[in-house]
């Protein structure tokens, strides 16, 4: 039981997601401009689809989703891993998922943090995407010596925020004084620092080996690259950023446009250049710039059982065998053509994704399951036939990186992928995070799993008392 004087750890991730929006807003002004729009589209939407209204309040997904985001960061060494596991901690967010994106020609893998369980996913889901360079990557093996050194000096937490999640975890909560300076000192890690603590040529040897080697050995500290908010419909935000002097990549990320979104559709605007000065041996301070921060925006549809993503990654793999999208754009009318040619394969009615078991769904009882009760509490699929039951699909809430390895590439600038060799090293990773990653497939499975049950013993309790 958490001490009813603790400031509870949703209440935390709340005020720290609030506090990273107004950070990023200041830092980013486009990003304001994103959140605008996106906030126009989503209303437009629930005006347009009073239905949808009404479902997103009745599954008390209404509330959340202006206030959804989702960030990334990207970490140097196993210590400042394992350090921010236990900071998301505090703020009741633990990691999910395994994300080896040397398969797409970037030398990190990842982890999202995020809250489980539906209630502090309701209350608010703000989720980080984190990576850790992946030193052994780095081919020149000198470099590799001095980047281990210059990561090992740096310290990316304050003191406060060390000694704030040690007394969190110690008394196993914050009081209010504590909690806000606890939001406030995090914040410091995430923000951008104009100042390399590296020097001009160094910056330049380490991006020569990758951008990102650049990106997360230069700095202080591992600056927020993107904020990305939800929204109910991305092809209309898509449409309307160039009217705000946005402009987005030409093609949405994922799954096409359907009637059953599924999974997660993302686009973004590019990195932005943006001064950075470099220290030199005697001292002075040059210019220079860096490319690291983005936008993106996103559409999440529903969570798909290994084998919907299966059929998922399978047709996007025939899709790109088709049309590969080129980074100038110029062919996405024909990739977006054969896309959803392509999906035609992919069922679009949610009866149909749960008769083929692609996807994830909570089960819950009707109005009639509720009144008459049903004599066959065990057949689920005869309990929704026959109208007792209801379903509605979960919301995924993970990532996909690798299928959309464009968000990685693209902001990283458009010249080809470096080819790493491919290996999954989820163990190393689970080492240095000092846990192991929650796998998302069980978690939804078991979301379902505890709804059914749930249905059951409401049916059986019913039966009992007749
Ligand atoms: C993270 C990219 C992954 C997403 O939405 O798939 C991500 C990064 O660039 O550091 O945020
Ligand atoms: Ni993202």
């Amino acid at each position: 039981m958490q001490n009813a004087a603790f400031v509870a750890s949703d209440d935390i991730r709340s005020a720290f997601s609030a506090a990273m929006s107004a950070m990023y807003r200041a830092e980013v002004p486009t990003y304001g401009t994103l959140i605008e729009l996106v906030a126009e589209v989503n209303a437009g939407v629930l005006d347009a689809m009073p239905v949808l209204r009404q479902w997103l309040d009745a599954t008390d997904s209404l509330d959340r989703i202006s206030e959804e985001r989702h960030g990334a960061i990207r970490l140097g060494t196993p210590a400042e891993l394992s350090m921010m596991r236990r900071v998301f901690a505090v703020m009741g967010m633990h990691p999910v998922g395994y994300y080896d994106l040397s398969t797409a020609g970037v030398p990190v893998h990842s982890t999202a943090f995020r809250p489980v369980g539906a209630e502090a996913l309701s209350r608010n889901p703000f989720r980080v995407f984190t990576s850790l360079l992946r030193i052994d990557l780095i081919g020149d093996e000198a470099l590799r010596v001095e980047v281990e050194t210059i990561l090992a000096a740096r310290r990316i937490f304050t003191d406060s925020a060390a000694e704030l999640t040690e007394k969190a975890e110690k008394q196993g909560g914050l009081y209010r004084a504590d909690a806000d300076r606890f939001v406030a000192e995090i914040l410091e890690t995430f923000r951008w620092h104009d100042q390399a603590c590296v020097s001009v040529d160094m910056y330049q040897r380490l991006h020569r080996q990758h951008r990102l080697v650049a990106d997360v050995v230069s700095f202080k500290g591992p600056h927020i690259n993107h904020l990305t908010p939800r929204t109910l419909d991305i092809d209309a935000v898509q449409a309307g950023m160039p009217a705000r002097g946005i402009e987005p990549k030409a093609v949405v990320e994922g799954p096409p446009t359907r009637q059953c979104p599924i999974l997660l559709r993302q686009t973004s605007f590019k990195a932005l250049d943006e001064p950075v000065s470099f220290k030199s041996d005697d001292g002075a301070w040059t210019t220079g710039s860096h490319t690291a921060r983005f936008g993106e925006i996103e559409q999440r549809g529903v969570a798909l059982t290994p084998k919907g993503r299966a059929l998922y990654d399978s047709l996007l793999d025939a899709t790109r065998k088709i049309v590969r999208p080129t980074a100038d754009g110029s062919n996405a009318a024909d990739y977006v053509e054969a896309l959803s040619q392509t999906f035609r394969s992919f069922p679009d009615t949610w009866d149909g994704i749960r008769a083929d078991g692609l996807g994830y769904f909570t089960y819950s009882l009707t109005e009639r399951g509720r009144q008459v009760g049903s004599a066959y509490a065990d057949d689920i699929d005869l309990l929704v036939a026959e109208g007792f039951v209801r379903f509605d699909p979960i919301v995924y809430e993970d990532f996909l990186p690798v299928s959309a390895a464009g968000i990685f590439q693209s902001n990283l600038g458009d010249e080809a992928a470096e080819d790493f060799v491919a290996s999954p090293n989820q163990r190393r990773f689970e080492a240095a995070l000092g846990a192991s990653v929650l796998d998302e497939f069980e978690h939804y499975a078991a979301i379902e799993q505890a709804s059914i049950d749930d249905c059951r013993r409401a049916l059986r309790a019913f039966q009992a008392a007749e």
